[in-house]
């Protein structure tokens, strides 16, 4: 009897220990890509993990705000990387209709706003303050932008909400839209040949920090709802009238029907989880040493293995 029950115990503990999962579907998990390079890495790295568990994976490019529709609706699979700054809202606005779920968040801790490298404070050295940056705006002016300074901002995909942020601040500033990442980075490395002084959108985790170091500029602090009641921030009637997030999170999305189509890639979903380094790391691959995204995917995955191999097991 003793023997009997020692048996049924250790069966029971093993099958705790080891759930035993139905079988992934055979059709593709569909990863959506975007238009920044850590973002379109970290999807192969993950698609190539479940590739190497026998699933079928597609890419699709998607628009960075859209895609939380689509995966409400089961269109696409699952987001890798869920920026609090640039897409807590449309996030949000999808979890509340329903079809979404927050997978998990990556230990990284993220920062999405105004942004200038070292240089520029010799012509401003007020700064990182908002309100130095302002007085310094003429120092900023070009050509396309007038007696107003001019700032770069990110693809209009990425809703920063920067003409309402400077409408909101009385800001001496005029706000021009990149037409792709890449655009940002020529226009830094053009203005560090002569140290003109520039204000951009940047991000981190990112490759630029450790090309440039530089910093953000400080906004009146986020609190949430700054972006939807105008209560909220220091000017009463305005939205808009603070910083992005300063600590803001990493989130892992997924259509909330993946975990029983594919349940083992779920499980495995359930536990990726990148750092800053690792995450700058894999958009320097491809925006510093020139790879392909497919490349870089696998160059970081053979030097990461411990990394990402127990989140298949
Ligand atoms: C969404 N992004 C990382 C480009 O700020």
């Amino acid at each position: 009897m003793q023997k009997l029950t020692g048996l049924l115990l250790g069966a029971a503990t093993l099958a705790l220990a080891a759930p035993v999962l139905a079988e992934d579907s055979s059709d593709p998990i569909i990863i959506p890509t975007h238009n920044w390079s850590s973002q379109i890495v970290m999807s192969n790295v993950v698609g190539q993990m479940f590739e190497g568990m026998g699933n079928s994976v597609e890419y699709v490019s998607t628009d960075s705000q859209a895609v939380y529709e689509a995966i409400r609706l089961g269109d696409a699979t699952l987001e890798l990387e869920v920026w609090e700054g640039a897409f807590g809202k449309s996030f949000n606005a999808a979890l509340e209709k329903g079809g979404i779920e927050d997978v998990a968040t990556h230990q990284a801790i993220t920062r999405e706003d105004w942004w200038y490298p070292m240089w520029t404070k010799e012509a401003c050295p007020g700064l990182p303050d908002w309100q130095a940056l302002n007085d310094c705006a003429a120092k900023f002016a070009t050509p396309e932008t007038g007696e107003k300074g001019r700032f770069l901002g990110g693809p209009v995909d990425w809703l920063k909400h920067d003409a309402e942020k400077v409408d909101a601040l009385g800001m001496n500033f005029t706000v021009v839209n990149a037409g792709s990442a890449a655009a940002l980075w020529a226009e830094i490395a053009a203005a560090e040949k002569d140290k003109t002084p520039i204000v951009v959108f940047n991000w981190t985790p990112n490759f630029a920090e450790a090309v440039w170091p530089g910093e953000f500029v400080n906004f009146p602090a986020w609190e949430a709802g700054c972006d939807t009641d105008p209560a909220k921030g220091p000017i009463p009637d305005k939205t808009f009238d603070c910083g992005n997030p300063a600590n803001g999170y990493l989130k892992i999305a997924a259509w909330d029907g993946m975990k029983d189509k594919w349940p083992k890639a779920y499980a495995a979903l359930q536990k990726v989880n990148f750092t800053n380094a690792q995450i700058a790391e894999m958009a320097k691959l491809v925006d510093v040493d020139g790879m392909e995204p497919e490349d870089a995917a696998a160059e970081w995955m053979q030097a990461n293995e411990a990394v990402w191999k127990p989140w298949t097991e």
